[in-house]
């Protein structure tokens, strides 16, 4: 056969194959087989040189006519693939990723529950200092300079004398010096204290305290505002038992309690098989606290409490280590 035919007959096979072809693997494959540097066509091309003179025009043109062909093939094949498998990647009806979808921290979630309450009672809310002076944490709330509560094991000092509050009660003192009655706020935040951890004891921990200055506040109110708050934050079945305490900046002073909200006050491991769980402590500012902001305490009364955000998480999510919170563990952080 002479080599122009030859060189037609390859390259309708090669077309043939070409068009039949799926798979950008396979393509190159065919590439090779025909077009490259020992494929069939190649070969072809270049016996054309040793044929004789008279037939080299002939058999050129077949061979240059096949291979723009062919090579134009490969390019609209290799696009139509690409563009194919674009299509397949994507899945319009493929369900969509969902994102991780943050929440807030525990600890945050019950803050704005208690906030949410003594709002709906007319406190507002007030937040101060994290670093405090010795005078607004402790002189000012009428503890007495050699009480332990001040001693290095309890509390944290930092430079100039100043220390990390124990409590959220010098937020209250700031605002009574800057403020007159009457006066109903409650101070969320966080309180430092030099504890060793334990499942019960964290050296940070949150705060929850109230106060209500007014002429006329009497116990009476103190204990009507705290049971609101237990029916609001356990149910309306929670009772709510006050017993005599003392703190140096409240006269008279009580702890109190909630009927156990694991057994119902019937007695469980948790509550101790007492039926009550001790919340916090409570009582009528001292005259001493009023006179140390300028308040007359023959003019006015007030009653203040304290509440620990962690206790009452603990509780209403049976939670038994206080180190949990401060962990950042995915897999407790999680179930909230
Ligand atoms: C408690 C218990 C009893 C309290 C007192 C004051 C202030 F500043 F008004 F005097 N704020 N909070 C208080 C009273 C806190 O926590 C256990």
């Amino acid at each position: 056969m002479e080599l122009a035919e030859r060189i037609r007959q390859v390259a309708r096979e090669a077309e043939e194959a070409l068009m039949a072809c799926d798979d950008p693997g396979e393509l190159e494959a065919l590439r090779v087989k025909y077009l490259g540097r020992k494929g069939a066509l190649t070969l072809l091309l270049r016996e054309i040189g040793k044929l004789p003179p008279e037939e080299r025009p002939e058999a050129g043109r077949a061979g240059s006519e096949a291979k723009r062909r062919l090579e134009g093939l490969l390019e609209e094949k290799r696009e139509a693939l690409a563009k194919k498998a674009k299509r397949r990647a994507l899945d319009v009806t493929l369900p969509g990723r969902r994102p991780p979808l943050g929440k807030r921290h525990p600890l945050t979630q019950i803050i704005d529950e208690i906030v949410d309450i003594f709002r709906g009672m007319g406190f507002e809310v007030v937040e101060g200092p994290e670093i405090e002076t010795e005078y607004h944490n402790f002189d000012a709330l009428n503890t007495p300079p050699d009480h332990p509560a001040r001693d290095l094991h309890d509390t944290f000092y930092v430079e100039d004398g100043r220390l990390l509050r124990t409590h959220t009660s010098p937020v209250q003192i700031r605002v009574m010096e800057s403020r007159r009655p009457p006066l109903r706020i409650i101070s969320p935040g966080r309180c430092y204290r030099n504890d060793t951890p334990d499942a019960t004891h964290s050296p940070i921990f949150h705060q929850v305290e109230g106060l209500y200055v007014d002429k006329d506040v009497s116990f009476a109110d103190l204990k009507g505002v705290i049971a609101a708050f237990a029916r609001q934050m356990f149910g309306p079945d929670v009772k709510v038992r006050f017993r005599p305490d003392f703190f140096p900046f409240t006269e008279p002073s009580a702890e109190y309690s909630f009927s156990c909200v694991f057994c119902k006050g019937k007695g469980c491991r948790v509550c101790k098989y007492t039926g009550w769980l001790e919340i916090s402590g409570a009582g009528m500012v001292d005259p001493e606290v009023f006179k140390n902001v300028g308040y007359d305490p023959e003019e006015y009364t007030g009653f203040a409490f304290g509440m620990g955000v962690e206790r009452l998480a603990m509780l209403k999510y049976g939670i038994t280590d206080i180190r949990l919170f401060l962990e950042n563990d995915l897999r407790f952080l999680e179930q909230f």
